[in-house]
């Protein structure tokens, strides 16, 4: 039907995992390349160039490349248009319920809520994936990083700078309390808002049809929806917000997420640890180690045929 896209990723990573639920939701077959975050991969001069924004997802097809989850969201609309739409007509009871759903999620600060609760001990978490020290530790290499490839590279001086800008601006938004819980109670409206539309629909499980949030349809809404729950889960958030009947129509939501194919195969490991770092880290160490064990490997050789065919090691050859 058309050739086979490539979607830059990271398997933790929020919006890259929109994106691959939008593959899986469509039944698009698709590559992918893993881009380690933790690392500062993103910011490495070749991925600058695909993304001058430094983030991951990034979609190619086509010769096309595709920057910002909503976008490549929007792309798997259009190529497969036959699957239910993830934005259906918004003249339509459902595509304005989505709508309204779509711009409610988007309002989300998720980043503040993920980093604010390893930053800020006053927001009580289950888990903590970083220690504050750890967090700082991370953009200020991220910074360093970039400056170090700005001085390198001058034709894209401007674009470093430009997000060397951005790191701090939302490293500094992080680092303050009261805006990490102005999210945190944002949050809290909207799930109360998610948790009453919910209750209105779930009583037709007893049919055995799961109800998505506006529909029967797995919308964009759903797409949005279900990865925020994920990521509450992934950062100990969801005892606050849903989990232990805390919101009984969210939390049975979630765990109907949990049972979908396409979850599974798109988000089954985000939340894993070996998954989202120690697998991403390796592969990223050997990435970079294969041009030195190349550039060894080709260093022997030449030793190696000096020794053999030169005449400077005659003597030390007539001695063996
Ligand atoms: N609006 C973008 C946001 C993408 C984004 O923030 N991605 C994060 C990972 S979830 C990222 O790449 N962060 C690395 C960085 O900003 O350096 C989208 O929807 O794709």
């Amino acid at each position: 039907m058309f050739s086979s896209p490539l979607l830059y990723h990271a398997e933790g990573s929020f919006y890259s995992q929109r994106a691959r639920l939008g593959f899986e939701e469509k039944g698009i077959g698709y590559r992918k390349q893993l881009v380690n975050i933790h690392v500062g991969e993103q910011t490495e001069p070749w991925f600058i160039r695909l993304n001058p924004h430094g983030e991951v997802p990034v979609m190619e097809h086509n010769k096309r490349i595709i920057i910002d989850s909503e976008a490549i969201l929007d792309y798997l609309d259009q190529i497969v248009p036959e699957a239910p739409r993830f934005t259906p007509d918004p003249s339509t009871d459902e595509g304005a319920k989505v709508k309204h759903f779509k711009i409610l999620f988007k309002s989300v600060m998720i980043e503040l809520i993920t980093f604010g609760t390893m930053l800020h001990p006053e927001i009580e978490s289950g888990k903590k994936l970083l220690t504050s020290a750890q967090v700082q530790t991370k953009f200020g290499i991220a910074v360093k990083r970039m400056q170090k490839y700005a001085a390198k590279s001058p034709e894209m001086r401007g674009i470093y700078e430009g997000k060397i800008a951005r790191t701090q601006t939302r490293l500094s938004k992080m680092l303050d309390l009261e805006t990490c819980m102005n999210s945190i109670h944002h949050l809290e409206e909207v799930l109360v808002e998610v948790e009453e539309e919910l209750s209105k629909v779930s009583f037709q499980e007893s049919t055995g049809e799961a109800p998505w949030l506006c529909s029967r349809n797995f919308t964009i809404a759903d797409i949005y929806l279900s990865t925020i729950l994920h990521r509450l889960v992934a950062v100990g958030l969801d005892q606050r917000y849903f989990s232990g009947r805390k919101r009984p129509h969210l939390e049975a939501y979630y765990q109907r997420v949990l049972k979908r194919r396409s979850f599974r195969r798109a988000c089954g490991s985000s939340n894993s640890k070996f998954w989202s770092w120690v697998y991403p880290y390796f592969v990223f160490k050997f990435k970079h180690s294969v041009p030195s064990l190349v550039g060894i490997g080709i260093l022997g050789l030449a030793v190696f045929a000096a020794y053999r065919y030169t005449d400077k090691f005659q003597m030390i050859r007539d001695k063996f």
